[in-house]
């Protein structure tokens, strides 16, 4: 099954035929407490494991779609992308999965989250992608669909369909109808997040690489799955709570976990750098001294904070370029 095929089963015949002039969305980025690292099929962006996310409140990507019979055109941030560049080769190679008859189309995206901030843009793109498609095509099509849809761009764009928690089905299917994301009813009350960019660099070596690489030659990665998937029954029983300190002292186990294997792969995947390491010494230092902070770290250097709302002055007196965000 390839992703040409999948994509037809998840849109059950429906194909990208405009009936408004444009299709408008939003999609908020989305950060994982719970990661998806490592693939089962590359092609469909299947996941080893389950994972869970929040959803990064109004901080995401706006996505506009109309007809252009001149040819595809897209814009990002205002400003043309060349078509042969790969954000835009990857847009159209995305679209031509769903539908390879399609019409030409402009697509305009704007994104309010810092570019350097380590954040996955991509899942807040091509989930606003998709939902720009769904308005300008009146699919109305259900959420479970957009959400396997919004995958095969991007796995973890399928969780950036929604706000607040929520959680990725892994699926045993090898068409991948049974891997999708679902909202979580839970919240947790004043839970903030806060981006500390330790280093504005671009990353190394892309998500997409270091999973393959982790999978392949990490021998920590035979035991990352069902490690995960415990840590997944662990956190949803601390949502259930509303156990913040669960939340995050979970959280951020699971992605020092996540880093380890990574570790361990040949040759060795190492988003960290010594300013990352001084940064986690410093929040363990602050839970010492009482103060309740937590951090989860994703493919690259900078640290995603998980506070409550009563913490965040003291943290903004110790991290000045923290930026908080409300989920
Ligand atoms: C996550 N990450 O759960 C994990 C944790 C990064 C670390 O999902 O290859 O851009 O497009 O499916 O979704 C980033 O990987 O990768 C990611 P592809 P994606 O958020």
């Amino acid at each position: 099954m390839n992703a040409f095929e999948a994509a037809q089963i998840y849109l059950q015949g429906l194909k990208i035929n405009p009936i408004k002039s444009e299709g408008l969305a939003f999609a908020p980025a989305n950060i994982a407490l719970i990661k998806y690292w490592g693939k089962r099929n590359t092609d469909l962006n299947l996941p080893m494991n389950s994972s869970l996310s929040i959803s990064m409140g109004d901080q995401g990507a706006y996505t506009k779609i109309s007809v252009n019979p001149q040819g595809d055109q897209v814009i990002f941030n205002d400003k043309p992308v060349f078509l042969e560049h790969i954000f835009a080769k990857k847009i159209i190679a995305y679209l031509n999965i769903l539908d390879p008859r399609r019409p030409f189309l402009k697509i305009e995206t704007s994104l309010n989250i810092p570019p350097t901030a380590g954040l996955a843009s991509s899942a807040a793109g091509f989930s606003a992608l998709i939902l720009a498609l769904n308005d300008l095509c009146e699919w109305r099509m259900p959420l479970k669909n957009l959400s396997c849809l919004a995958r095969l761009g991007s796995g973890s764009a399928c969780r950036s369909l929604w706000s607040g928690f929520v959680e990725w089905h892994k699926g045993s299917n090898n068409d991948g109808t049974d891997c999708f994301a679902e909202p979580l009813p839970e919240t947790i009350k004043d839970l903030r997040l806060g981006l500390l960019i330790v280093e504005e660099c671009e990353k190394k070596i892309s998500s997409r690489e270091g999973m393959l690489q982790t999978v392949q030659t990490s021998p920590l990665y035979r035991s990352w799955p069902e490690n995960a998937e415990n840590d997944l029954i662990l956190m949803k029983a601390a949502l259930k709570c509303g156990d913040f300190e669960q939340l995050g002292s979970i959280a951020e186990h699971n992605a020092l976990m996540m880093h380890a294997t990574m570790m361990a792969a040949r040759p060795s995947i190492v988003y960290s750098t010594p300013q990352t390491l001084e940064a986690m010494h410093k929040i363990w230092q602050l839970r010492r001294e009482g103060i309740h902070v937590y951090f989860t770290q994703d493919a690259g250097p900078n640290l995603k904070l998980l506070f409550e709302e009563s913490t965040a002055a003291d943290l903004l007196r110790i991290f000045l370029d923290l930026r908080v965000i409300i989920p």
